[in-house]
């Protein structure tokens, strides 16, 4: 097909235009594309994109087939990519204080008016060259999901697939650990490689682990961070109004934490359905687990980065 001469002259024109006006950020996720941890990151784009119109844009690349998890840290800081979906247990290896994010469990806009949130900001500039835009599912907790019923609060002789969130609890409670990315959780259950897993309470159908699993410990601990950051130089780079509808999505984002606790409450019930059975200990046991859980948690952090460990200690109140 011919387009005349004039014609095309003049949409060159205001492609070129819209464009000097117009920037495109360039998003990946470290979790499957529409499951439970990158579908509101994908509703934020949509938002973005509906609202940025000649503003800003963002084209979504993609999750774990387009960029192994556990280097989308990595591709932020060296603004391989503007804009991603990441947990910080996928970055702890450039930014140890990353992993003292599932300790802080209050509400972003509490974090955002209390000065946690600022030095949460302070330390991924220094750290990993990124802007903290938004922080989600801080109300959503984890489960050390299991194959093998046990009847004490001891995990050893238990192989348990692990990422930097529960490293610390497993190897406390006497278990062994394998770190993998979530992408390869099935096929470690289904051969037998592991015992029993650390995920969050809601997800678990999303890639049929459902299948493999027979029990989810009780209680539920810590608390899901799932951050979107932005390249440091790409954020300094966009104009107020860029910067603005990048905000705005980012406050509409965290506000999607509401509809959480009725997930929750669909996905055990689901779990329930399944076949997954709780396995429960007495009121007594179940807090000096969370106490554990707490305390080696945070000996971790504060261990590799001793000062910033205990100022985030302070400022979660945990
Ligand atoms: O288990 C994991 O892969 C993990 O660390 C995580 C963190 C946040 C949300 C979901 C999973």
């Amino acid at each position: 097909m011919r387009v005349p001469f004039f014609a095309s002259l003049a949409v060159a024109a205001f492609a070129t235009t819209a464009t000097a006006q117009e920037v495109t950020l360039r998003a990946v996720t470290s979790f499957a594309e529409k499951t439970q941890f990158s579908r509101n990151f994908e509703r934020f784009i949509e938002k973005v994109n509906a609202d940025g119109k000649g503003v800003l844009q963002i084209n979504y690349i993609g999750g774990p087939r387009a960029m192994p998890p556990f280097e989308v840290g990595n591709a932020v800081r060296t603004k391989v990519v503007d804009i991603a979906n990441v947990t910080g247990a996928f970055y702890t290896n450039m930014m140890p204080e990353a992993d003292a994010l599932k300790l802080i469990g209050k509400p972003a806009d509490a974090q955002r008016k209390d000065g946690t949130f600022a030095f949460i900001e302070e330390l991924h500039n220094l750290k990993l060259n990124a802007h903290y835009l938004a922080r989600q599912f801080h109300n959503v907790p984890f489960h050390i999901y299991m194959n093998k019923k046990i009847d004490k609060l001891d995990f050893t002789g238990l192989k348990i697939r692990v990422t930097p969130v529960y490293k610390d609890i497993v190897e406390a409670l006497g278990g062994t650990t394998v770190t993998t990315a979530p992408g390869e959780v099935y096929t470690a259950l289904e051969r037998g490689v592991v015992d029993g897993y650390g995920w969050p309470v809601t997800g678990i159908f999303d890639l049929g682990w459902e299948k493999v699993t027979k029990f989810r410990m009780e209680p539920a601990f810590y608390s899901v961070e799932v951050g979107v950051l932005v390249n440091l130089d790409v954020w300094k780079g966009l104009n107020d109004r860029q910067k603005k509808v990048l905000n705005d999505a980012a406050l509409w984002l965290e506000a999607l934490d509401s509809e959480n606790a009725a997930l929750i409450k669909s996905e055990r019930d689901r779990q329930a359905a399944a076949g997954i059975q709780p396995i429960e200990f007495s009121a007594a046991d179940s807090k000096a687990f969370l106490a554990k859980a707490n305390d080696v948690g945070w000996a971790s952090v504060i261990k590799r980065s001793p000062e910033n460990g205990a100022k985030l200690r302070k400022l979660s109140g945990n």
